[in-house]
Order: structure tokens, then sequence, then C-alpha cells
């Protein structure tokens, strides 16, 4: 026993050794494919949660919504009206109200004739209603229009835009190109804005991904133009540098990524967090990133999983079951997916 004991401790001091550059960085839980929830969509695009488990996803190409539940049991609900699709642009993020219990409320961000624009609309079991505008006026293009939705802990919506291919949006504090927006419900600047407009965050590229930390602290992935992709904890009137600045540059006006890729490895669309990591869909890398966070910053090395198994991966979210719903575009499926 004695010796067991011995053995185990030189062993335990030999770990500690080896281990002793990164023993404060977290290792992420390892990612497990465990099935797949529903399949058939044509560019899937958002993926919202429901109070009971189910879930909605949004078609970009087809302006369709798509109830699904947990069993995997797929209804068509509605085509959201008006929406132009073409190029990156169509129906693409979608949020429940955090009081979706008592009104019912869905809200979907989508190219229109003239803009992007988000909407809400009633959902009440079987049919969506009447679509009416939130905020109008997101600059449009066939490429870079941004598009994710996501409700904060402090109840307003927070709404990711591009720079719609004029990177002079992004440094324009009149133009909601290039944005990360912060809105009431009804689509007014949240109180407390950094200038009092809709305005949260600006000198952004492309951001496509949206999710708060267990401090309550917001994150974005963000499309890089030609080398550098990003993850950025994002601050209330952070100015994130695009187009100045791809990736880290050495600005004291900017703030630098928390981490970063090449396009090839990543192009990010969703984003989520569980279990201290940031979990991060890669369009052209086609694979699933790990970022493991603790306290505002990266913690740790960032990890992929499934590269080049399940096509590109375009949203992460949250399931009522603790795993995470993972959307492919190219297999136009949600998998399931639980760490280990
Ligand atoms: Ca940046």
């Amino acid at each position: 026993m004695r010796k067991r004991l011995s053995a185990l401790a030189s062993v335990t001091a030999l770990l500690l050794v080896t281990a002793a550059p990164s023993a404060v960085a977290a290792v992420p839980p390892t990612p497990r494919i465990a099935g797949t929830v529903a399949s058939g969509f044509q560019s899937p695009w958002g993926l919202a949660v429901l109070p009971d488990g189910s879930a909605l996803l949004s078609e970009r190409d087809t302006a369709l919504i798509k109830h699904v539940t947990a069993a995997g049991v797929v209804r068509q609900i509605g085509r959201v009206p008006n929406v132009r699709h073409g190029g990156e642009g169509g129906l693409l993020g979608i949020a429940v109200a955090p009081t979706f219990g008592t009104d019912r409320l869905l809200y979907a961000y989508h190219t229109a004739s003239g803009d992007n624009r988000v909407v809400r609309m009633t959902y009440d079991g079987t049919t969506l209603g009447t679509p009416q505008n939130v905020v109008t006026g997101i600059p449009r293009a066939n490429i870079h229009n941004g598009g994710r939705l996501a409700f904060g802990p402090d109840g307003f919506l927070y709404i990711s835009t591009g720079d719609a291919a004029n990177t002079a949006n992004s440094q324009n504090p009149n133009s909601l190109g290039g944005k990360i927006l912060r809105v009431t419900p009804t689509g007014s600047p949240a109180p407390g804005n950094p200038s009092g407009t809709r305005v949260y965050s600006l000198g952004h590229r492309n951001v496509q991904g949206l999710a708060w930390d267990e401090g309550n602290r917001l994150w974005a992935s963000e499309l890089g133009q030609n080398t550098t992709d990003e993850l950025n904890q994002i601050r209330a009137g952070g100015n994130y540098g695009w187009p100045t600045c791809e990736g880290s540059c050495n600005d004291s006006r900017f703030i630098n990524p928390q981490a970063t890729w090449t396009t090839a490895e990543a192009s990010p669309s969703g984003l989520a967090f569980s279990r201290n990591t940031m979990w991060m869909a890669a369009l052209r890398g086609q694979r699933l990133w790990a970022i493991p966070v603790s306290g505002g910053v990266r913690d740790g090395n960032t990890v992929a999983s499934f590269t080049n198994q399940q096509g590109r991966l375009r949203t992460v979210a949250n399931a009522a079951d603790g795993s995470l719903w993972v959307i492919s575009e190219t297999t136009g499926s949600i998998l399931r997916v639980v760490l280990g």
C-alpha cells in the first residue's frame, strides 16, 4: 500500500511538473455527436429554443420558419413576408422574447428590398402573426449582412450587423451597419446605451454570433476579410477596429480580439456558451470551435472538433437538456451534441 501511494505521489509530481506551464488554463469539455435531431432543412440559419424545449428554425433562402420538437418532429409554421434572398441575405436570425410565455412574440432579422430589418410577430403555437417593424434601415448588400439576434440577460435585444460591403459603415456612428445594436423590445435605443443611440459597439466587419458568459459578459464572433477571424468580448461603446484593423493590432483606439483564426480554419457564424466554454460554429472551417473563457478573457487554448465531418456549421444553441444543437448548413441537419 505504501509503495502504491509512493508511486502515486511520484506520478502526481510528474504530472504537476509537466502540466505546470498551462496549469491555470482551462481545458474545454469534449463534444460528441449523440445523434441528429432533424434534417431536411434548406439553408437553415437561425435557431430559437422555446420554453417547452422545442425550437423554431429559420431558413434563409425560403423565408420559412419551422417548429422542431426535441423528438425531431418538424412542422412548417409560416413564411416571413417581404424577405429578399440573395447571396448572404434572406431570413437570418430569430429570437424568442423572454416574455414569450405571455406575449408569444418571435423576432426575426431579414433582408428586405431596400434594407436589412428586424421584425416581430406572434407565434400562437400554430401559425405566425403579421410582422411589425422593430428596427429598419440596417444596410444591406449581397454580402456582410450580419443577422444574429439574441436577448441579453438585461432583457434587451442585441442585433449583430455587417458592413454591407461598405467598410465606411463600420466606423460611422450614424450607420447601423458594422455594429452590435442594443434595443428595447420595440426597437428604441436601450436605456444606458453609450451614445444614446441604438449602437452598442462599433468597428465590426460582419458579426454572426452572440453569447453571454458566466458573468453576463457579451461575446461575439466576427468574420474577417482575407486573413483573420475574431472572437471578441464586447464592451459598451467599444471600437473593434474594422476596417483599419483585421485581427489584433497595436492601436489604443481599438479592442483586440480574445481569439483569432485564419479564415480557412473558421469563418465563424453562431456562438453559444456552456460549461465555461464558448462554442463557435465555423462555416468554411467546417468545425466546431471550443474556446475556454473565464472572468471575461480567454482562458486556455482553442480546440476544434468534427473538422470536415459535418460540412459548414452555421449555428449553435443551448438545448433544454443541456446539450448543444448545432446546425449543419451543408447537410440541412440539426445535430445533438453532448459535452463530455
Ligand atoms: Ca476587430
